[in-house]
């Protein structure tokens, strides 16, 4: 059966499975038979570039919206795994040249910004997954960390998503492909979210918890919103909404998870969506908290992406100790003095 046509089909388990080394299967038969694949919007290509050589390793894709905050990201889990880059180079951003998506490498850590709502995302997510594919990567995990609002959840709570729903609360992603209508299942790993889960704290000083997510096309009326450039409901009819929805065990809402688990299920790659929710959608519609205040919540997803992430690479015996040296630091002191000895003679 060609996975072309624009059938509404669900997958079986044999379909979705990767090849049996564990590398990501293409469900397109033209790329095989194409001289090169060009990855127009991550600035790559399979002739241009020696795609396994560069990413071969990578067992995590980590994705959030913006650019900066993957850069940051990559900067955390680079201290996170004691990955050590070689001496005078520092994290470049692979895709630079795009001008329209970030990523970074650290070592078995891909780290990239998708930007927000389905178009986008579902480019990056193509092009990253043809790019597992080229580079012949063994069972790559994707993980999105992004934000969220929440329903009856406060500021600050970390929400794995349990299933991810359509705007008609289907647990599936509705494509438009040449002209028919085509839905495929958007299917996350449930005992990677309980992973994930199992990976709070008791001290960490907010909650983390499972739930149903809602994706949407827009984040002013499409989310049931008072306050976009146009607004044709009450606030009774929105409150009765969000109360729907609670009702329906959803807890958050965002703009990604739909495509972003139904490529993933299609491709047979592991994935789990974690995000950090910025107001409770009961108590208002407008993000007002302190910037400071949403920069320590956006860090949230990533400690327990992070946690995640160390504990497969110890299982592997992959992880380097961090302790006794960070970095090539011998001495932290003495390398004080060197800097200051240094920037006197500037
Ligand atoms: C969460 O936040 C963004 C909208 O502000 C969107 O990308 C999402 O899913
Ligand atoms: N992202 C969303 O999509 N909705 C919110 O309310 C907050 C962040």
């Amino acid at each position: 059966m060609s996975l072309l046509t624009g059938n509404s089909h669900s997958l079986s388990e044999e379909e979705i499975d990767e090849y049996a080394d564990g590398t990501v299967k293409l469900r397109n038969p033209n790329i095989e038979l194409m001289d090169q694949d060009i990855l127009y919007h991550v600035a790559l290509g399979s002739e241009s570039h020696d795609l396994r050589e560069m990413f071969g390793d990578v067992k995590f894709v980590c994705m959030g919206g913006t650019p900066k905050r993957m850069e940051n990201f990559a900067h955390f889990i680079m201290d996170e795994i004691g990955y050590k880059l070689p001496a005078g180079t520092q994290l470049q951003d692979i895709s630079e040249f795009s001008y329209r998506y970030s990523m970074y490498k650290v070592g078995p850590v891909l780290c990239v910004s998708h930007g927000m709502g389905t178009p986008s995302i579902s480019i990056l997510m193509h092009e990253v997954i043809k790019l597992m594919y080229h580079a012949k990567c063994i069972d790559p995990i994707f993980i999105r960390i992004g934000t969220c609002g929440g329903i009856g959840v406060d500021g600050g709570t970390v929400i794995i998503t349990e299933d991810a729903l359509d705007g008609h609360l289907r647990n599936s992603h509705e494509f438009t492909i040449l002209g028919e209508t085509v839905h495929r299942p958007a299917k996350l790993d449930k005992k990677l979210a309980r992973e994930l889960k199992s990976l709070a704290s008791a001290d960490d000083p907010y909650d983390t918890i499972i739930g149903k997510t809602l994706c949407t096309n827009d984040f002013y009326e499409g989310q049931g919103r008072l306050d976009g450039a146009f607004c044709e409901f009450t606030e009774t009819d929105k409150m009765n909404y969000l109360e729907k929805l609670r009702d329906n065990g959803v807890v958050n809402i965002e703009m990604e998870s739909t495509i972003f688990a139904a490529l993933t299920h299609h491709a047979g790659i592991k994935a789990a969506v974690v995000c950090v929710v910025l107001l409770n959608r009961l108590n208002g519609d407008q993000v007002n908290a302190p910037k400071e205040v949403i920069n320590e919540w956006q860090q949230r997803p990533q400690i327990l992406v992070s946690r995640y992430i160390r504990k497969v690479l110890a299982q592997h015996g992959q992880l380097k100790s961090l302790f006794g040296h960070h970095g090539s630091i011998k001495s932290p002191r003495r390398f004080k003095l060197v800097q200051q000895e240094s920037q006197a003679h500037d």
